[in-house]
Formats: structure tokens, sequence, C-alpha cells
């Protein structure tokens, strides 16, 4: 609160406050405090999403909602407790998983908020993306950028599920919201041959000539495949010694995360091993792909199995520690706080206090 100058009286004072307000203006003041902290004060809480109840309720979406009636995209997205209803797993991510019955597809759009697919069960599905259809198998990694038309296709006998990332909540802070549907037919034209950005751009370091020079914002490789995230883990694993590998997807032509709005980590933390608490600002959302363990958020305890989801606010001061070999896939807004210089973290020697348990 400002000091009143002499003469300013408490009627003199609430009649200019009221003043103020009828003329949609409001004084810095008061109010400075909140706006300004010394540090981020995320409405994001640390939350994990079960994938018990996840694949249940997935199921249920599945016998519930058919694809065509207003269930285009059998999705359910991850809700934050913390974001006062809104559909987000953090402020600036969305994170979901999507069901498809044998032999469903979901029909061809696109949008601005850019996408990320983790796949998680099944087999036999692609998604195409600008004409290039992608297959996915558990593990694999698929990118739909900003604007690229995409649709999803099930030739399997049995459902299939994934996990879908985007950066909705932070393409509409920015009103920078389109959305159009393919026209007329639900499905798009299509390159005869699956898999075409990963025959021209997963060449090891070799690329088509000019490719690197004509570098855009999102990587043209659209699939990471499991067995190459796999062999990258145990090679960095073998090299530094462990207990944690973290590897980053980048577009192959310019290093850069695959993404402008979001980035995609892997992280392997073996068996025994522990992190050491480290913050970070920007928000995260974790996919325990495979293993199992616990972290702690913040000094409250998490107890993850396979498949589980976990969402992470910024600032949250974050340890996992593993009971079996875990792979733990993760989406961030980190390259926004790069891009606009707000990225900073810390690390700390000694573990939090557990102060909370999960549920
Ligand atoms: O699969 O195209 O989770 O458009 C949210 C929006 C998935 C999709 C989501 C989407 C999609
Ligand atoms: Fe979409």
């Amino acid at each position: 609160m400002g000091l009143t100058q002499t003469g300013s009286t408490p009627e003199t004072l609430t009649a200019f406050y009221r003043t103020l307000q009828e003329h949609d203006l409001q004084p810095l003041w008061p109010i400075a405090e909140q706006l300004l902290t010394q540090a981020p004060q995320p409405a994001t809480k640390p939350w994990m999403w079960r994938w018990t109840l996840l694949l249940t309720l997935a199921e249920r979406a599945g016998e519930l909602i058919a694809i065509h009636e207003g269930g285009d995209r059998r999705v359910l997205s991850l809700a934050n407790p913390g974001l006062l209803g809104q559909p987000f797993a953090t402020s600036t991510l969305w994170g979901a998983v999507q069901y498809l019955n044998a032999g469903e597809h979901a029909p061809a759009h696109r949008h601005t908020p850019g996408a990320i697919r983790f796949m998680l069960r099944g087999d036999g599905v692609y998604t195409t993306v600008d004409g290039d259809r992608c297959d996915m198998h558990p593990g694999d990694l698929v990118l739909t950028p900003s604007w690229s038309w995409h649709d999803h296709n099930s030739s399997s006998d049995e459902p299939v599920v994934w996990f879908d990332g985007l950066d909705i909540p932070t393409v509409r802070a920015l009103d920078a919201v389109f959305f159009e549907n393919f026209p007329d037919e639900r499905l798009q034209d299509v390159v005869q041959e699956h898999n075409r950005s990963e025959r021209l751009y997963d060449g090891r370091g070799l690329l088509p000539l000019g490719a690197a020079a004509d570098a855009d914002r999102e990587s043209p490789l659209l699939i990471f495949r499991r067995a190459d995230i796999d062999a990258a883990l145990t090679a960095l694993l073998r090299q530094t010694g462990g207990p944690m590998a973290s590897l980053e997807f980048v577009d192959p032509t310019s290093g850069r995360p695959v993404m402008p709005t979001m980035g995609c980590e892997m992280h392997r933390l073996v068996a025994g091993g522990r992190t050491r608490p480290l913050r970070k600002v920007g928000s995260s959302v974790i996919v325990v792909y495979s293993g199992a363990g616990t972290s702690v958020i913040d000094g409250q305890l998490f107890e993850w199995h396979r498949g589980d989801m976990l969402a992470i606010p910024s600032w949250s001061i974050v340890e996992h520690e593993a009971t079996d070999t875990t792979d733990l896939f993760a989406i961030t807004d980190t390259p926004v706080l790069e891009a606009l210089g707000l990225y900073r973290e810390e690390t700390y020697e000694t573990p939090q206090p557990v102060t909370d348990v999960f549920r």
C-alpha cells in the first residue's frame, strides 16, 4: 500500500478508488505484491492421473461415444484441479488420452496448436500428417505440427490408446487459435508409401542437400521410433554412468526442439536411482512409459506405475526415484521460455522433506 499524502482523508480516498473503478482503472499499489511475485505462483497443482483409471474410462468412452456424433476425437483431457475447471493439464499444456476402437477413423482437420502423439497401447494405427501416413507403435512419438492436416486411422482388430500433448493453453493465451475441418472428404490424399518423413530425414546426420539450409520452425521428421529412443538412452546411460539419462527430441535439420511451443523429452532412471531436486521455470506433463517409482513434488509424494501421468507446475521442486528401471516421457513448454529469455533452473544437493502423500 502506498503512503497517503497529507490532506487526504479516508473519505477522499474511498471516493477516489470508486472513481478509478468507474473509469476502468486500477491502482498498482494495492496489488503490486500479488502481481510481481518474488517467484512464480502457479495455479497448476502437482497432480497425477492413474493409468488403470484412464484406461477404464477411455474404454467406457469407446462404448458410449461414436466418433461421428460430436466425438470427432475421442479424447479425455487431463484437467488440473488448480485450473478452475479448464481442460488443461498445466497452465500451458494440454495432455490427454485418445482412444480408437478397432477399424475407426478420426476425420482430418488442422489447427494452429501443435500436437504430439505418444503411442501407448495397441498397434495397426497411423496418423496421416499432410498426406504422410505415420505408423504408430507403442513407444513411438509422432508429431502433428501447427496447421498440419491430420487424421487418425486404425486398421487394428483391437482398441488403441495414445497420449496427446498439445500447446492449446499457450496458443489460446496468445489468442492465436485457428481451426479448420478438411474440405469434403473425411480423409486426405496420401503419398503411397507410409512414413515418408522417416525415409527422408532419419539419416543419422545425413540429410537431403539443402534441408538444413531450409530448416523450418517445426521438425520435418515426424516420427521417432521406440527402438531408436531405447538405443539412444542405453548409449547415453553407458557414457554418463547414470543414474539418469535424459534425451530431447529435436528437429534433425536444425537441432532445435521439435516444435517452437513444446519440447519433448525422454528420461531413463535406473532401478534404485534417484535424481537431485530440480526446479525450473515452465510446466510439464510426464507419462510413465515403463517402470515404477516415486516423485516428490513440492514436498508431496507421488507413487507411480506404468502409464500414470503427472502434471508438474512451474518452479516446483521435483525429484524422482525409480524402484524399477523407468522411462519417463515428458512434454514441456521450455522452448517458449527459452525463446523469450525467461528460462531458469536451480538444483539442490539435499532431498526435500516429504510432508504429504498424493491421495
Ligand atoms: O487428435 O487431432 O487431444 O485436435 C486435442 C485436439 C487431439 C487430435 C487432442 C485434437 C486432437
Ligand atoms: Fe487435431
